[in-house]
């Protein structure tokens, strides 16, 4: 099922053609509007009138965060301020906050393009759908919430928090979907199981998970221990929100609405676009957006991208699992490490849980990195003689893999910190 036919299965020439003519508007929009971007396309001895094409795209300058920093709070709003009919801002926890704006327009844009979501990830009108993704600044809750409002779904907007309250909405309510991160799906899941409420035995079948990076094998743990059909939702505050891209039915990548985003992979390193499939940094444009577009901005999350068209007959592109973001990542000693990459290995292992913790410190002058992961309860009631192995298996894999070695401690069942929202899975002690 698509939601929006006639945009979702556009032959490529014809999408092309349509991304072609709004790039060129959105390049005269915000060459008119914002100073900043004047100042910018003047740098880089380009206006608008020269984009002719879409190969043009790589002359254009690029957006990173600092730029909406030094902006904040309304240096890159292309519309009047009375236009603006909502703000939301950027979930970074560190430097100065980023807020976005919304016209009506652009909220009517935001809640189509999360039913499309919605309905690739097999929702429909009849649905129930509990959003705990927060609501408030963060784009998760009230952007989850217009697009089921949109599709005509039955809404709990539960926000994060009070968990055990929520697993009994989800019970009583008969929620069909849930939306919220897939680290806040598993504590979910935990804390029902504690509470005698087991998901498998609910109408629970879709899950619409996003906001942070999490692996195939997670998926693979929340769809068994859920009984769900869990799917990858992407999406950033500075472009949208939640809802830019989506793994269909067929879990073959997530697509990425090409009518209204126009994405590219570069080097991060030279800022050169790559031939497709190769893995780099995703780039997007705002094609459509009104209140805050962004030219060529950077995403720092690393995928792939592919264009080839899919099973289900949606043309757009599809970009893979996000391996990380290029932030993210930690370098050991040298060697680098996505937190991702322990993740995947941990999920294999038998007796332990989804929560984990990567602590890296320094001694004297050398990294060190210890995986903190907790086991399951029938596990810790084992022998510890079973617990050493297994510690030591892992250890032995992760100096495999990576050639660093490691200290991977088993916790005990519900040692490490939880959260609602997204998961912290690194705490980095090592002095800047
Ligand atoms: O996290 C928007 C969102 C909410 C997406 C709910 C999906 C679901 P920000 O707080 O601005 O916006 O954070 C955006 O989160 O650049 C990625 O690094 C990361 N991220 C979001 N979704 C995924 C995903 C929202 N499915 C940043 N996989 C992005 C990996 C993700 N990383």
């Amino acid at each position: 099922m698509l939601y929006d036919i006639k945009n979702e299965s556009m032959p490529r020439e014809e999408l092309k053609a349509l991304q072609l003519k709004r790039l060129q508007d959105v390049c005269r929009r915000v060459y008119a509007t914002v100073p900043f971007y004047r100042k910018r396309f003047d740098e880089a001895g380009i206006k608008p009138a020269d984009v002719r094409s879409l190969e043009d795209l790589k002359r254009l300058p690029f957006t990173v965060k600092q730029d909406l920093r030094s902006n904040y709070p309304f240096g890159t709003f292309a519309v009047p301020r009375d236009n603006i009919a909502r703000i939301h801002a950027s979930s970074g926890t560190t430097g100065q906050a980023v807020v976005v704006g919304y016209t009506q327009y652009d909220l009517d844009v935001w809640a189509q393009l999360m039913s499309r979501c919605l309905v690739a990830s097999g929702v429909k009108p009849q649905d129930v759908v509990h959003v705990a993704y927060g609501y408030g600044l963060f784009t998760g809750g009230l952007g989850v919430h217009d697009g089921a409002t949109k599709l005509g779904c039955m809404v709990v907007p539960a926000s994060g928090g009070s968990t055990r309250r929520q697993v009994g909405l989800i019970r009583d309510l008969g929620a069909t979907v849930l939306a919220c991160t897939p680290s806040y799906a598993m504590h979910l899941w935990e804390v029902a199981m504690e509470n005698g409420i087991n998901f498998r035995d609910l109408p629970l079948r879709v899950g619409v998970f996003g906001g942070e990076p999490w692996t195939d094998a997670m998926r693979q743990t929340i769809e068994d221990k859920m009984g769900i059909d869990a799917h990858n939702i992407y999406g950033l505050s500075e472009i949208m929100g939640p809802g830019c891209a989506i793994d269909c039915s067929e879990h073959d990548g997530l697509h990425v609405w090409e009518d209204h985003f126009l994405c590219e992979i570069i080097d991060p390193q030279t800022g050169e676009q790559l031939p497709e499939g190769e893995q780099g940094e995703l780039v997007i444009t705002n094609l459509t957006k009104q209140g805050s577009p962004l030219i060529r901005y950077r995403t720092r999350d690393l995928t792939t991208m592919v264009t080839e068209p899919c099973r289900c007959g949606r043309t757009h592109a599809r970009i893979s699992r996000f391996a990380g973001r290029s932030d993210d990542m930690l370098i050991i000693r040298g060697v680098n490490v996505f937190p991702q990459q322990i993740e995947e290995l941990l999920m294999k292992a038998s007796g332990l849980t989804p929560n984990y913790l990567i602590v890296v410190d320094r001694q004297g002058s050398l990294d060190t990195m210890e995986v903190q992961v907790e086991v399951t309860d029938q596990l810790f009631h084992d022998q510890i003689s079973r617990l050493q192995v297994l510690e030591r298996g892992l250890q032995k894999q992760i100096k495999d893999i990576f050639g660093v070695t490691t200290k991977v401690r088993l916790m005990e069942p519900h040692s490490i910190e939880r959260s609602v929202g997204k998961a912290t899975r690194v705490i980095d002690k090592r002095p800047k």
